[in-house]
């Protein structure tokens, strides 16, 4: 037997839509119930954004303690991870409007790049404020890593002490603007990692399950969810995240990792140990 793997669900995003995939959750009750889901079928860990009524991104705080009250009132541990990406275009204020109490994890995105026919912004110091309020709030931060210059920037941020350990980097792989979800991209930012990291990588579109795969095979952990994804197989649309889940969690047994409980990420994730700021 390998060894555990945390899945990730990431089940709504900022960009996807219903006309897309009548799946994606849209109101707290709603994104909420396919957390619950996402949990029962594997993921140990929940990737949160939120959204308005009428499916616009939401960073504000009240849809985000709704959504964790909801995921708990469910009786679901799944590890809870914010988004402090949100959506192109939000200011850095509103992005952090998701650091709510019952978070465990949030993300830092380490760069600015192309995000489809968009730009999406984090200068050095707009990461550098984010990365204390992170610590600030007592949580353990996900470097969220697109290109391997982001790379450079984790280096600089453990050199200046600003991102406090431990942490965890995901690879995203495939946005249009990002590096693209090959072997030889993932194998290239796992060995340029400043040092030893749990990580975990997710595809976009149709490289999502073969990322998955790569990644289970090169020691990693996994993302999956209708953020990054919206069909099961060409031409299928997933029915909810618990697809996804479902269909990562068995190829989690094909390659011979075991899945990890919500209880064994937190340990695995060290976010028993994240320090006092
Ligand atoms: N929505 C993207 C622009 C994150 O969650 O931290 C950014 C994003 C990353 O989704
Ligand atoms: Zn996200």
């Amino acid at each position: 037997m390998g060894d555990k793997v945390i899945i990730t669900c990431a089940v709504v995003g900022a960009e996807v839509t219903r006309e897309a995939n009548p799946a994606v959750p849209y109101t707290p009750e709603e994104i909420a119930r396919a957390a619950v889901e996402a949990g029962r079928e594997g993921a140990a860990v929940v990737h949160l954004h939120a959204r308005h009524e009428d499916g616009r991104p939401s960073q504000e705080s009240r849809h985000f303690r709704e959504i964790i009250d909801r995921i708990r009132a469910a009786g679901s541990n799944v590890v809870i991870q914010c988004s402090t990406g949100g959506a192109v275009g939000m200011t850095v204020d509103e992005r952090l409007g998701s650091l709510v109490d019952g978070a465990e994890m949030a993300t830092l995105n380490l760069g600015t790049m192309n995000f489809g026919d968009e730009v999406f912004v984090n200068s050095r110091p707009e990461i550098v404020r984010i990365a204390r309020r992170i610590r600030e709030r007592r949580l353990s931060a996900e470097c969220e890593v697109y290109d391997g210059g982001m790379l450079e920037t984790l280096r600089w941020l453990l050199a200046r002490g600003e991102l406090a350990r431990p942490y965890h980097v995901q690879f995203v792989l495939g946005v249009p603007g990002g590096l693209g979800g090959s072997e030889r991209n993932l194998r290239f930012l796992v060995e340029g990692l400043p040092e030893a990291a749990h990580w975990s990588a997710a595809g976009i579109g149709r490289c999502e399950l073969p990322v998955a795969e790569l990644a289970l095979s090169l020691g990693g952990h996994v993302r999956v969810g209708l953020e990054d994804n919206l069909y099961l197989s060409r031409g299928v649309l997933a029915k909810g995240n618990r697809e996804l889940v479902a269909a990562a969690a068995r190829l989690a047994e094909r390659a011979g990792r075991p899945l990890a409980s919500p209880g064994e990420a937190r340990s695995l994730l060290g976010l028993d140990r994240v320090s006092p700021a």
